[in-house]
């Protein structure tokens, strides 16, 4: 008998394809009536594979009486309830360690892409203004800028690494200070923006932002602020305010407050560099994230 599982959101064809393999998959998020379908089926759901941006609705574990595991596509628990999941004995696996560079670089690259206005200038040689020698602002030097980093965990010192080259000074702020790093740490989110010229969030979400207008503020007029954690990591208010004033200088953003929206003031902004929640979305991070996925569901039902 092959196990239940409820598949809540579209996964890679070869995790789909895996999952197919050894279980029976439900899959609400393709079905006419998502409800119809999940009261049907509920009584022998075991199992729940969803996305670390996705988590497990809270509606959702009542339904389930049977669930022994949820199988996060991601490293992200901010969207399952782990003391719910504990006090029901349910098992909560991660993919860690596999997408940590690939989102670091993502980090990286919207740094970079935003300090060289690099977006701006693509579309200007797209438009056809290059050929009509339309004015161009200049852009910034990313070289030799304060960069802080907001979450000392796997990412956050992925990006410091792959900073440094660039960073004139790399500096910190965590829970609590971390052993064995050459970074300067800071003790509030605010003494680090304001210490700094690039403020990268690799923090876990939370209910209460770690960013709001205040560390805006601190970062400053020159400052970047670049977010490949979630999108509760920065007030989104006061950050569209910030950009909007001048507040600070511009934002990189792959992630946002209620994804797949991202707040329609920035979409006319220049001074904002926007992605699609892509930081784990390459073919080599895709690829071990499904493997880690079927391999933590089968050490499940394996015992
Ligand atoms: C994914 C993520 O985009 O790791 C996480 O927590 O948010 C991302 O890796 C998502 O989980 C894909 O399903």
């Amino acid at each position: 008998m092959k196990p239940d599982v409820l598949q809540l959101k579209a996964l890679s064809p070869r995790l789909e394809a895996g999952l197919e393999a050894a279980y029976t998959v439900h899959r609400p998020y393709r079905a006419a009536d998502a409800d119809a379908l999940i009261a049907e089926v509920a009584p022998r759901i075991q199992a729940i594979v969803t996305g670390g941006d996705l988590g497990v609705p809270a509606a959702l574990w009542d339904r389930l009486p049977g669930l022994e595991i949820v199988a996060v596509h991601g490293v992200g628990l901010d969207k399952v309830d782990l003391e719910l999941a504990a006090a029901r004995g349910v098992t909560v696996t991660t993919t860690p360690g596999v997408l940590t560079e690939d989102v670091a670089e993502l980090a990286i690259g919207l740094w970079l892409s935003l300090a060289r206005r690099m977006v701006s200038a693509d579309r200007y040689v797209r438009e056809g203004r290059w050929a009509k020698a339309e004015r161009l602002p200049l852009a910034r030097r990313a070289s030799g800028r304060k960069v802080g980093i907001l979450g000392l965990g796997q990412i956050g010192r992925a990006i410091a690494a792959m900073a440094a080259p660039f960073a004139g000074e790399i500096a910190y702020h965590s829970r609590r200070p971390v052993e064995d790093v050459p970074y300067a740490f800071h003790a509030s989110p605010q003494d680090l923006a304001r210490a700094v010229d690039v403020l990268f969030l690799a923090a876990p979400g939370d209910a209460a932002p770690l960013v709001d207008a205040a560390v805006l503020e601190a970062l400053g007029p020159d400052g970047l602020l670049i977010n490949v954690a979630r999108g509760s990591v920065v007030d989104e208010a006061a950050l569209v305010a910030a950009l909007i004033d001048g507040t600070i200088a511009g934002a990189g953003l792959d992630v946002f407050a209620d994804e797949p929206d991202a707040p329609q003031a920035l979409l006319t902004m220049d001074n904002v560099v926007l992605q699609p929640h892509r930081g784990s979305a390459t073919e080599e991070a895709r690829s071990a994230m499904a493997a880690l996925v079927l391999k933590n569901l089968e050490r499940h039902f394996r015992g």
